[in-house]
């Protein structure tokens, strides 16, 4: 999953992709370098970040759909309903929620009216003041039990669930250990018997383990290295910035395993 963020402030890519063209040019080069499907998102979740009107979000992602025409399978990353209503009318086949359906529970029966792929995140607290102080008795049990009440909330409302996967959602209220530990106990949310997504692609914690304590972004070298130990633990899905180095890495790596 290739990632276009339509935004002025998006914590790795913020700015790159505001203008429609650049946007949709952005991810049809990601289709031809491999990617199956482009993640557009037209808000920020950033840790501190505010979020936007929805006005606002729909001026940024309607004219990247209307110019792509269905011809690139869209994930919509967004949290609420008119958003994503609007982006699979114009062709998404995914809806991406970093609030797996709380934000906004009518995005749930917009997702199964179009029979829409739904990827939902675990997120603890808000992205204004999630990295403040992110704390578990157990990360994983607490991140599967999580996830699969919200498997059924969405099942509830009529997705159906071969539609569904699911996300720990990597940097959502988690220090470097606990999305570590998600990983290294990924056999606790593979039982929930649904498809994983991670999200390591850039994210501060590969900066830190790389040895910049203050870093904001981690390098392409470490987010390929995640990628591919979340493939091999049992991950379907990895949402990346850099498509190219992260279809050759996982080619190899899969390469190796046999499949
Ligand atoms: N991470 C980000 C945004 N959306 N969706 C899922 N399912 N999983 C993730 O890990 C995930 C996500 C944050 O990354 P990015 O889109 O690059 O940044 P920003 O939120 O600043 O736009």
């Amino acid at each position: 999953m290739g990632v276009v963020n339509v935004t002025p402030d998006s914590f790795s890519d913020g700015g790159l992709y505001l203008d429609a063209d650049a946007a949709a040019e952005g991810a049809r080069r990601m289709l031809d370098e491999g990617a199956a499907i482009v993640d557009v998102g037209g808000e920020s979740t950033r840790p501190g970040s505010e979020g936007v009107a929805l006005d606002e979000e729909l001026r940024r992602v309607v004219p990247v759909l209307e110019r792509l025409n269905g011809e690139v399978p869209v994930s919509i990353d967004t949290a609420k309903a008119e958003v994503a209503r609007r982006a699979l009318e114009l062709g998404a086949v995914m809806v991406n929620d970093v609030t797996a359906f709380r934000a906004d529970p009518e995005l749930a029966e917009v997702a199964a009216e179009h029979n829409a792929y739904v990827c939902l995140m675990h997120m603890q607290g808000e992205p204004r003041t999630m990295q403040l102080d992110p704390r578990y008795d157990d990360v994983a049990a607490e991140v599967a039990a999580f996830l699969e009440e919200r498997l059924g909330f969405a099942v509830s409302h009529g997705v159906p669930e071969e539609r569904i996967c699911l996300d720990p959602g990597i940097g959502f209220g988690k220090t470097v250990e606990h999305n570590l530990e998600l990983l290294r106990r990924i056999d606790v949310l593979l039982a929930l018997g649904r498809p994983l997504l991670f999200g390591f692609s850039r994210k501060s914690s590969l900066g830190k383990i790389a040895g910049d304590p203050d870093a904001k972004v981690g390098p392409l070298g470490a987010s390929v290295a995640a990628a591919v130990a979340s493939y091999e633990r049992g991950a379907t899905i990895l949402r990346v910035h850099d498509v190219r180095e992260h279809v050759d890495a996982l080619a190899v790596a899969q390469a190796v395993s046999g499949v």
